[in-house]
């Protein structure tokens, strides 16, 4: 794999994205999944035709995925082994783009929420959008997680006259995302400088991007989204390191975009259990979340979870990983 040109100064955080990305990105607001600019994996034009978009240069070994799947798993989901080799797409309009459709199994898609959203997110040190408004203490251990919280639960507003957040609100609509390890500063977009004080990054998903995508995960956003909700186009420039970014997508489908300096871009639809990986040129890439398309949820994920049932029917759950430096 080509190394990722060095990171942009970290000033470039601030740039404003360009004219055509900014473009692609308001013409796929409005778009439908199927629109025919839009990347579809399942429905790859026939591989004989000239412009066929896309390169499999390498897979991920079926013995691999099957290893890094086992070793993740839990009580509450089975073991599912994988039979053949998971191919490794190369998007060739995109240099360093690559998407793995399809990788990670249902069990394994269950698992990581769980993870993610009953145990990180209960820790305090695992920052979220609602703690700059509210005060936001943990679970009761005897509770668990938000997600088990009792209906009449309400987090206090931080300022004086702010209204009082109710539980189901807070799970529903508010929580936007969570940021495990490297604490980012959305405000300055720095991490801190001084990385004793940051959470040791979950070691088990660590060890689960490690062994499929070969970076060490120490900083992520857990990107958690209604439909009806964006990502603005922006470039994540704020990482010492060149290691490839790597981006998994849980529950309803979504488009995402990336291009790389004045190139044209590509935009690709993203499903449950998709990863992107952002390697080589595309590292630096410009990239967005046009869309979210509500009723997309894979039926088997619609009642997740039992504690909460239908909850994940109406989002899609983005974990961003990333290497903060070598
Ligand atoms: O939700 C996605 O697919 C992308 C998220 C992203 O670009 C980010 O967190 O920087």
């Amino acid at each position: 794999m080509k190394a990722a040109p060095q990171p942009p100064p970290l000033s470039h955080a601030h740039h404003a994205p360009p004219a055509h990305i900014r473009a692609l990105h308001k013409a796929h607001q409005k778009s439908p999944l199927t629109a025919p600019t839009v990347l579809d994996f399942d429905n790859l034009p026939p591989i004989s035709s000239p412009s066929f978009p896309v390169i499999t240069p390498s897979t991920i070994s079926a013995p691999v995925a099957s290893a890094a799947f086992s070793a993740f798993s839990d009580e509450h989901e089975g073991v599912t082994s994988v039979e053949s080799d998971i191919p490794i797409y190369k998007v060739a309009s995109v240099p360093g783009l690559q998407v793995i459709p399809n990788l990670l199994p249902p069990s394994v898609q269950k698992t990581l929420l769980r993870k993610l959203l009953f145990r990180d997110l209960s820790d305090p040190r695992h920052k979220t959008n609602l703690h700059a408004h509210y005060h936001l203490p943990p679970p009761p251990p005897d509770v668990g997680s938000y997600f088990e919280s009792p209906p009449e639960t309400t987090f206090r507003a931080l300022s004086a006259d702010g209204r009082d957040l109710p539980v189901d609100r807070m799970l529903d609509k508010k929580l936007r995302w969570v940021t495990l390890g490297g604490q980012y500063d959305w405000t300055l977009k720095k991490y801190p400088v001084d990385s004793s004080s940051l959470p040791e990054f979950p070691e088990d998903i660590c060890d689960l991007v490690s062994s499929l995508f070969g970076i060490t995960s120490q900083a992520a956003i857990v990107n958690i989204y209604s439909p009806g909700d964006t990502l603005a186009p922006h470039r994540d420039v704020s990482e010492a390191s060149c290691a490839p970014l790597v981006s998994v997508s849980l529950g309803c489908e979504a488009l995402f975009i990336a291009g790389v300096g004045d190139q044209e871009g590509v935009v690709v639809r993203v499903r449950s259990g998709d990863a992107v990986v952002m390697s080589g040129e595309a590292r630096w890439a410009w990239h967005s979340v046009p869309t979210i398309a509500g009723g997309t949820c894979p039926e088997w994920l619609q009642e997740w979870p039992e504690e909460r049932r239908g909850w994940m029917r109406g989002k899609r759950v983005n974990l961003n990983v990333r290497q903060m430096w070598d």
